[in-house]
């Protein structure tokens, strides 16, 4: 439970309150909350009293995600978000979050959900990313990550949302983008992208929204992309 700690002392929880949403999966998870709120500073606000070790907590308990929007959660995201490998949705956007996106989020498998858009996360994105086979909906858009994208991406088959727009992404976008046939959205503009758009990207028969724009991609848009008849809008602009 050390960790448990550890995690609350680098986020503010009273802040938290309002930014970090966590949905239960298991006892253990609520035992290691309850740790983690004995190292609250704040933990006698009323918002908190709800957390309380009766077996019926749980659905009481949902009740802290997302109660307001603030954007000043200021801290890492650090190697022990690992430990909470029963997560299923962790969602810190618009906030201050900086550092790098460390790889041991790759163990939280059962995450569904993962929205870290609008920070100051930096670094690449981890390739073990793609442990996270539930994961349905990614936003890593507007933070500083860089690197290339990592084509073990293309293991998240029950994507239908994946956002990696304005960071500073470069390489060349990886074929196996195109497993993802759930994919619906694809919003990956505003990067330093480089080379040309692979034809994989016709395989994806569910997409409506495809957003490459602000890259530097080259070649001719393959034929493949008029295969994608549920496509509504496309902005593809290349520049080289
Ligand atoms: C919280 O309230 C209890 C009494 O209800 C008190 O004993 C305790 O010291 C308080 N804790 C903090 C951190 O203020
Ligand atoms: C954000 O936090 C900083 C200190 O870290 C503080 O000076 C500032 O007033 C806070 N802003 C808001 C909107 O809470
Ligand atoms: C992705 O799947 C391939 C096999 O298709 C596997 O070799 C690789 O280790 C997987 N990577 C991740 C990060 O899951
Ligand atoms: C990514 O950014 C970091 C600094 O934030 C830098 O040290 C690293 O070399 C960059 N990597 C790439 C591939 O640009
Ligand atoms: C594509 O969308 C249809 C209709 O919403 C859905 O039934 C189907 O499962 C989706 N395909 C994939 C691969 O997600
Ligand atoms: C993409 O950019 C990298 C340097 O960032 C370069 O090594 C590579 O040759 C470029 N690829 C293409 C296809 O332009
Ligand atoms: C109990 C447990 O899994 N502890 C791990 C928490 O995370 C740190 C950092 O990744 C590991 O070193 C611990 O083993």
């Amino acid at each position: 439970m050390m960790m448990v700690s550890k995690i609350f002392s680098l986020l503010q929880f009273f802040t938290l309150l309002y930014l970090f949403t966590i949905t239960f999966a298991s006892a253990e998870e609520a035992t290691a909350l309850l740790k983690w709120k004995s190292t609250f500073k704040n933990q006698n606000n009323s918002l908190l009293a709800s957390w309380q070790p009766s077996s019926d907590a749980f659905n009481d308990w949902y009740g802290v995600s997302c109660i307001n929007g603030r954007d000043n959660l200021s801290g890492t995201i650090p190697p022990e978000i690992g430990n909470l490998t029963n997560l299923i949705y962790l969602d810190l956007k618009i906030n201050q979050i900086s550092g790098t996106i460390s790889s041991q989020i790759g163990s939280l498998v059962k995450l569904q959900i993962l929205r870290i858009f609008g920070n100051h996360l930096n670094g690449p994105i981890p390739g073990e990313i793609g442990y996270l086979r539930s994961l349905t909906k990614l936003f890593l858009g507007a933070n500083s990550l860089n690197g290339s994208i990592p084509a073990s991406l293309g293991n998240l088959t029950n994507l239908y949302f994946l956002f990696l727009y304005n960071n500073h992404l470069s390489g060349s976008l990886p074929k196996e983008i195109g497993y993802l046939r759930s994919l619906t959205t694809f919003s990956l503009g505003m990067n330093f992208l480089n080379g040309s758009i692979p034809a994989s990207l016709g395989n994806l028969n569910n997409l409506t929204l495809l957003y490459l724009y602000e890259n530097h991609l080259s070649g001719s848009v393959p034929p493949e992309i008029g295969k994608l008849a549920n496509l509504i809008e496309a902005y593809l602009e290349t520049t080289s």
